[in-house]
């Protein structure tokens, strides 16, 4: 029987993989859930809609659900290093999810302040279970993420919202396996922001990736916002942001400064899709196989875009990040489907009510 991973397997998590390239050493308590190694998925669908190679890094298959689990696995190991007892997070819900499960883990408090009945029921019922501290706030997600900032100047408790450098560190490595798996860098990358941390951390990924010698090229980078919380794109913060993809639903972005940063220097672009798009693009992903949440598809319905504003060379190699899983929002997939139909315990009456007989 083999009692140990090998060294490069990704179901090793990614600090233990990625090792050297993490603010991590041999004094850290690794608090792993064996986050990363997620599927890139060859869309044979939008690959022909837009005439190029496109890749879906499917992020939801992660231990919550989520990308964030690339990011929490490093803030909470670092948290855990550092004496810490107790970490807070503000969150659209998936860095609550991730938060809960990764502090349960190593032993650690975990207080979330969440925006007042816009959180999804699968994230909410992630960190319930995981016994977080759950609070709702009386205003938006940028109201409680304020309020978390202010905690943990004044108190001896850690902030793992992606404002944390260690959450950037961990995301950076979803660029490190898209690399690994296109045996280059993509030539478009394509994603939602909300927050920006992510993008900043691709961003990151791929830079390093390519100081390391793994791609000779770098991808533009685009990043999607919904067009009702588009704070980067209009250039002002925004008060009263709206979307249906309450994920996204962020008026006043953390890493702004990163996400500019990643579009301008690599010739990319931050844009809005509506959320119709977002929508039409959740249930074509579906309809393929791929169940994610609505701020996923921002991505895909923003690289439709770029393809009608003639922006996706024939034959480019694309990558979009489907960043949450789609059982994250059951309310949601519910909302839209038709309701089961009642039928006789019989097998005629089912096949003709499928029209199979
Ligand atoms: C599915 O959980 O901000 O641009 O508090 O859950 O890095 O913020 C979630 C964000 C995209 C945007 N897709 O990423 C939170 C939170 C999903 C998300 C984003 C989020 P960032």
């Amino acid at each position: 029987m083999r009692t140990e991973i090998p060294a490069d397997s990704p179901r090793l998590g990614i600090i233990r993989r990625y090792f050297d390239r993490l603010p991590v050493s041999e004094s850290t308590p690794i608090v792993t859930l064996h986050e990363g190694g997620t599927p890139l998925i060859r869309s044979a669908r939008l690959s022909e809609e837009v005439d190029a190679e496109v890749w879906l890094k499917y992020e939801g298959l992660n231990p919550t659900g989520s990308f964030k689990d690339r990011g929490m696995t490093v803030a909470i190991s670092k948290a855990l290093e550092d004496g810490s007892r107790a970490v807070v997070c503000a969150s659209t819900g998936n860095t609550s999810a991730s938060a809960a499960a990764y502090a349960g883990r190593a032993g650690l408090v975990c207080a979330v302040l969440i925006p007042r009945g816009n959180v999804a029921l699968g994230k909410l019922s992630q960190a319930l279970a995981h016994d977080a501290r759950v609070l709702e706030i009386d205003g938006n997600f940028d109201v409680a993420l304020n309020l978390t900032k202010e905690m943990a100047t004044a108190y001896p408790i850690t902030l793992v919202n992606s404002v944390n450098p260690h959450r950037i560190e961990g995301q950076k490595t979803g660029a490190f396996e898209v690399v690994e798996d296109l045996g280059r860098a993509p030539d478009l990358h394509v994603m939602p922001v909300g927050n920006a941390g992510n993008i900043t951390a691709y961003w990151r990924g791929y830079r390093e990736a390519q100081q390391a010698g793994w791609s000779g090229t770098l991808p533009k980078m685009y990043g999607f916002q919904a067009a009702g919380a588009n704070p980067i794109v209009r250039g002002e913060a925004m008060s009263d942001p709206r979307t249906v993809a309450t994920a996204i639903r962020i008026g006043n972005p953390a890493s702004w400064s990163g996400a500019s940063e990643a579009a301008d220097s690599s010739g990319g672009a931050i844009g809005s899709v509506r959320d119709k798009e977002i929508v039409e693009a959740y249930r074509n992903l579906a309809a393929e196989g791929i169940f994610v949440e609505l701020a996923s598809a921002a991505g895909v319905a923003g690289l439709r875009q770029l393809k009608e504003r003639g922006l996706v060379p024939p034959g480019a190699t694309v990558t979009c990040v489907l960043t949450g899983h789609g059982l994250k929002d059951p309310d949601w997939a519910i909302a839209g489907a038709a309701r089961p139909k009642l039928v006789p315990a019989e097998v005629r009456p089912i096949l003709q009510e499928l029209e199979l007989a």
